[in-house]
């Protein structure tokens, strides 16, 4: 699951990685910039009137070291894992910083996440704790102790003196992967390798002290957290403004009272933002640039940004597993607007190979380099399929390589699909489409959409009378799964069209919508 120590050795020689835990990088932040603010967010919406919250670097030292000191007396340690399911709060960073310290791992659930997915995470992580949002929440992991926000515990930070914290190589987080088989795979990320990667995309962005990111999606999500994202923006002593929700309505006053320089969407958004931009009473002339990733940005929608919100977009193609590319600043426009960029680092390996591993011009996109993991946690049988045996990440894209280098996405080969940036695992939705007593077989596929680039379809074989939409839909929510993964469309068919071997042919069930 590691890398080799030769390799290891050599990004290390190479500068990538730095022999730097979480908590050095906070405690030396501190130093540097501590009066200086962290993160920003806004009042409450219910809230009269009030400023909201602002911490500095200072601050979040501070908390996270109380926290940590809490968790410490409940017995939390290192190598523990908690789930942890918040919105974008500060104490969202508070309670990374604190499980960093203790060495115990976060494993970052997304808000829309329901009981299927958290009591998951729980059960396969044996977490030793849950931190949610609210009391509502704890019925989501019923077996798992409770850490409600607002409630956090707090302990006298003198106790961490004793306390060895972690090693730079060691597993910081585990975090989720898209996913395209039965049940989520976990993605331990190092404090090495992940403090490089969003060190060298906050260099990359041009962030300095001065630069205010937003950040507008999902805090737990890969993009926002670290290309170059939150931890990004204050390893690079910049503020965050951290948004409760992404719409125009709630970040362009946001945008213009902390004057934000840049944030990240995904493409629906960008959508949204842009036809909202036109017609808005807010000054929006503080922002330098727009980062839009996830799924694919078509390239008129991609044209549309500089002359529109007055900023340079830039298209960041990453993963959670590793690999984030980026089209540069200073690119020129119509790379800026056609290509999905190229990749972080000088000892980012790409391949590009057919479907018998050799190379080709356009093809699978194979990947592995200094923030690639080598395996997923806890997957070995799942782990030869999804690395080579050389240990590059197979990473289920498809893409071209242009001559000065860039990537463009052309497609996809993993069974999933991309909702406007949310992943969904077919397999998974399949699954449960199957307990139901009605559902005989079912095939769940992406079908084109205008605004989010792919919406879901699931394909029902019934046995008897097929149920009603209504009822499926009620009968997946009641299984707890998240609402994104709910299919938008059911279609009833008497049988699945095959492939030459005999398996479900997913392109032909595309091809009938
Ligand atoms: C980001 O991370 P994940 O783990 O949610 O999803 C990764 C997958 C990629 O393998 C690719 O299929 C798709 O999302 N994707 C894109 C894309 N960016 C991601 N497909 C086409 N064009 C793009 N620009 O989505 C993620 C992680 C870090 C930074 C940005 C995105």
């Amino acid at each position: 699951m590691h890398w080799p120590d030769d390799i290891a050795a050599r990004y290390r020689a190479a500068g990538y990685w730095k022999g730097e835990t979480f908590g050095d990088m906070l405690r030396e932040l501190a130093g540097r910039y501590g009066p200086r603010p962290a993160l920003i967010a806004p009042p409450a919406p219910d809230a009269t009137g009030g400023a909201g919250t602002r911490w500095s670097f200072g601050d979040l030292a501070e908390r996270a070291d109380r926290l940590a000191a809490g968790l410490h007396g409940l017995g939390i340690g290192h190598g523990d894992r908690v789930v942890v399911q918040l919105p974008n709060v500060p104490e969202f960073y508070q309670v990374c910083f604190a499980l960093f310290r203790l060495g115990a791992l976060p494993v970052f659930a997304l808000p829309a996440h329901r009981s299927a997915e958290i009591s998951y995470f729980c059960a396969f992580t044996e977490a030793a704790a849950y931190v949610c949002p609210d009391d509502a929440h704890r019925a989501l992991a019923p077996d798992t102790p409770a850490l409600v926000l607002g409630d956090l515990p707090e302990g006298d930070p003198a106790v961490l003196a004793g306390l060895p914290g972690p090693a730079p190589g060691d597993v910081a987080f585990l975090q989720l992967s898209g996913g395209s088989t039965g049940l989520p795979k976990l993605i331990p990320r190092t404090h090495d390798d992940y403090i490089y990667s969003f060190r060298a995309s906050a260099e990359i962005c041009a962030l300095t002290p001065e630069s205010v990111y937003l950040c507008a999606l999902p805090a737990a999500h890969n993009f926002p957290m670290s290309s170059p994202g939150v931890f990004g923006a204050l390893s690079a002593g910049a503020a965050s403004v951290l948004a409760p929700d992404p719409s125009p309505g709630t970040c362009f006053p946001l945008v213009e009272r902390e004057r934000v320089t840049i944030t990240a969407l995904v493409p629906p958004l960008a959508l949204v933002w842009l036809d909202a931009a036109a017609g808005t009473a807010h000054d929006l002339s503080s922002l330098e640039v727009l980062q839009v990733g996830g799924a694919k940005f078509s390239e008129e929608a991609a044209k549309r940004v500089r002359p529109e919100l007055g900023c340079t977009l830039q298209q960041v193609f990453g993963m959670a597993e590793g690999l984030v590319n980026y089209t540069r600043l200073d690119d020129p426009e119509d790379v800026i607007v056609s290509t999905q960029g190229r990749p972080i680092s000088p000892d980012d390996e790409i391949l590009i190979v057919d479907d018998d591993d050799r190379e080709t011009d356009e093809g699978h996109l194979l990947t592995r380099g200094p923030y690639t993991i080598r395996g997923y946690w806890r997957a070995e049988e799942h782990n030869k399929l999804a690395f080579t045996a050389d240990g590059f990440y197979r990473t289920g894209d498809i893409v071209r390589r242009t001559p000065g280098g860039h990537l463009v996405v052309e497609g996809r080969a993993k069974d999933q699909i991309n909702r406007g940036g949310d992943k969904i695992a077919a397999e998974e939705v399949e699954n449960h489409l199957l307990a139901h007593p009605s559902v005989h077989d079912a095939s769940v596929v992406a079908v084109p959409d205008p605004y989010l680039g792919e919406r879901s379809c699931a394909y029902l074989i019934c046995r008897g009378e097929a149920p009603a939409k209504a009822e499926l839909r009620a009968f997946l929510r009641e299984r707890g799964i998240a609402a994104f993964k709910i299919p938008d469309r059911f279609e009833f068919v008497d049988a699945f069209p095959q492939t030459a071997v005999g398996k479900v042919s997913k392109r032909h069930l595309r091809e009938r919508t």
